[in-house]
């Protein structure tokens, strides 16, 4: 049984703008196949490799593949159902298939403007995909598909089909990776010229931001053993020479207890020396954990990219974010006092979003002073329970533009080329200020080198016009902000999901959030009580701070029994 995994060409100047990133998922899977007896997977990394379409089809038509299957988020999706129906073309009986998030929910829509594929994997991939490549080979899933937990696919009957939710893999340690299917010359990361890896140590995230839907897609928190995850890192050291990773979680740091463990366990390999990494987090993660802030320096940490989201307390409370500025502005000051490099991410661009706010984000961002900030536009991905709220104030649904870059959404006050503008004229403010007066003048040796790297790959992507997709909307400057084109394809304009339709697909899609919803739709917020009167408690010891956090569930300041209570006491219906 020979599979073929493909990573779609898709580009959108945003992250990517620091190098060439490995596709963590290839190698999860993988390493699953493998170990579950099918050890003949190939793959194609048309993203990295820019491959066209025909590239493609000629790999596929070379490889003669029995199954291939693409990845999916949002705005690749057209690219990868492209692909899948260059597979049928190539030969009618390879078995098509589509994993990650954009499937996982949106499958009623993608089985049909893409008949060809012939199955959608939902949700965490590796056992799903096991299952069904076996059902594959054994000729199950041609006789009766149904039987195959976590797909969905078009019935005979036209309709489309999904099966029950497979349980999400518990112990993530049975997941061993197989990082060797990468080529990894090609994964560099500019800031430091070295190789860069994403492993993964917890997933899922107990939170439930309203603009975010990763807590959907995992359904369950769950966190590897630190040694296990720290193997991992010494193969991709000493295998595959990597010198910077990033991990792939949500929320790394919750579980406080295996963050610290993880830590530790890389200062005891000596691993510091040899790569340095970087983490996604929540704000209130770092207050809580102050004092460790040099320790995870020490580690290895060196960038912490943070969830600020917003500049402004009433939106924060719109996204369910359950942090405050103030909160904000002391997790940025105690990071770079620690030597860690930090990144503000804003989101911006919702329908009430004006030229004020705009400029109060910059202003923020200065006062705040993070190393770097970002802005992101606001992205409605529509399986979000911020975009049931906002209704038809969506308008655009061309999910290929549905980046973080482009603004999906029109605010009232200004019109989308503007709103781009406003975000263009904060990031170079912001940034000519930085590689002036802070860059170049930075004391500290290793971050005075990182941040000139990430100048450099601000540099060279602007220089390239891929930043923020400048080149392809015609962004030249305020000058040119009258011929901006965003390009939204007219044909998927109007092709907007019916919420019904989505919420009868989400159906029996358990995750642990549920009681946390309910109870917060009643007001009782037990978790989130329990996380408050740890912050209390935490901040009357520390008598740091006058600031009351206002909010913050799921966890984020639990002690350490609670957090193993919490994450214990999942709703048995999060593993169905
Ligand atoms: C690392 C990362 C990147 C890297 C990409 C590395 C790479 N080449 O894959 C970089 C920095 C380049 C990047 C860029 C972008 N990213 Co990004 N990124 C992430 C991040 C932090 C981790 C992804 C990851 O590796 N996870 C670990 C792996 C194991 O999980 P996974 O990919 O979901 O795969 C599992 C399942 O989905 C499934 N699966 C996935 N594919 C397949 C395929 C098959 C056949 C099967 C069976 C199963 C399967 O099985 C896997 C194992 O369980 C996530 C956020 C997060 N915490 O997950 C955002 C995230 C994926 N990114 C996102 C976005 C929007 C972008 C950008 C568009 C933003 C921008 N403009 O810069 C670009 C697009 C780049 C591109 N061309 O694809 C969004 C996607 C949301 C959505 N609904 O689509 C996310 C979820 C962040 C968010 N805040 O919402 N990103
Ligand atoms: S903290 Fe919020 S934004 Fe971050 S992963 Fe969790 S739900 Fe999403």
């Amino acid at each position: 049984m020979r599979i073929l995994l493909i990573h779609p060409n898709y580009h959108s100047g945003g992250a990517e703008i620091a190098g060439n990133w490995p596709p963590a998922w290839v190698a999860y899977l993988t390493g699953y196949l493998k170990a579950g007896g099918y050890t003949d997977v190939h793959f194609v990394d048309a993203m990295t490799h820019h491959l066209d379409d025909e590239a493609v089809r000629a790999r596929i038509a070379e490889l003669q593949p029995d199954i291939v299957g693409l990845t999916a988020i949002t705005p690749a999706i057209y690219k990868a159902e492209g692909l899948l129906k260059i597979a049928k073309e190539v030969n009618p009986a390879i078995v098509t298939v589509l994993g990650g998030i954009h499937g996982t929910f949106m499958y009623p829509q993608v089985l049909k403007e893409a008949p060809w594929i012939d199955a959608v994997v939902r949700g965490e991939g590796e056992q799903v995909f096991l299952n069904f490549v076996r059902a594959v080979d054994d000729g199950s899933w041609a006789r009766d598909r149904s039987t195959v937990l976590g797909v969905a696919f078009n019935g005979a009957d036209g309709t489309v089909v999904a099966t029950a939710a497979e349980p999400p893999i518990q112990d993530l340690d049975r997941i061993k990776p197989d990082w060797s299917i990468l080529e990894w010359d090609k994964y560099i990361y500019i800031p430091l010229g070295v190789r860069v890896a994403i492993p993964n140590f917890a997933r899922g995230c107990p939170f439930t931001c309203t603009f975010c839907s990763q807590w959907k897609f995992w359904r369950d928190y769950r966190i590897r053993e630190p040694k296990a995850v720290v193997d991992e890192i010494e193969d991709l050291v000493n295998n595959h020479g990597v010198g910077f990773f990033i991990l792939a979680d949500e929320e790394p740091t919750i579980h406080r207890k295996k963050f610290i463990a993880f830590c530790e366990e890389l200062i005891a390999r000596g691993l510091p020396a040899k790569v340095q990494w970087g983490i996604n987090t929540r704000v209130t993660d770092i207050l809580r954990d102050e004092k460790l802030l040099p320790m995870f320096r020490q580690a290895g940490l060196v960038h912490v990219s943070l969830g600020t989201e917003a500049a402004a307390q009433l939106k924060l409370e719109r996204f369910n974010k359950e942090t405050t500025i103030e909160q904000n502005k002391k997790a940025i000051r105690l990071l770079r006092e620690a030597g860690i490099v930090t990144e503000a991410q804003f989101i911006v661009g919702l329908e009430n979003e004006t030229a004020e706010t705009l400029e109060e984000t910059y202003q923020m961002a200065r006062d705040w002073n993070p190393d770097m900030a970002n802005w992101a536009m606001y992205t409605p991905w529509p399986f979000s329970d911020l975009f049931q709220e906002l209704g038809d104030k969506v308008e655009v649904f061309d999910f290929e533009k549905y980046n973080f870059v482009t603004p999906i959404m029109k605010p009232d006050a200004m019109d989308r080329a503007e709103l781009l503008d406003r975000v263009m004229n904060n990031y170079r403010r912001f940034f000519m200020n930085k590689s002036f007066f802070q860059y170049p003048w930075e004391k500290d040796k290793f971050r005075r080198k990182y941040l000139m790297g990430c100048l450099k790959a601000f540099l060279k992507s602007g220089f390239e016009r891929t930043f923020y997709d400048l080149g392809r909307v015609g962004y030249w400057g305020p000058q040119s902000k009258k011929k901006v084109d965003f390009q939204f394809a007219d044909q998927r304009v109007h092709e907007r999901p019916d919420p019904a339709a989505i919420a009868a697909a989400d159906e029996g899609w358990v995750t642990m959030h549920g009681p946390k919803i309910e109870m917060r739709r009643k007001k009782g917020e037990d978790i989130a009580a329990a996380a408050l009167a740890a912050i209390g408690a935490i901040e009357t010891a520390q008598a740091s701070s006058s600031t009351s956090a206002s909010a913050c569930g799921g966890g984020g300041q639990l002690s350490d029994d609670e957090a193993d209570a919490a994450l214990a006491h999942r709703p048995s219906a999060a593993a169905d």
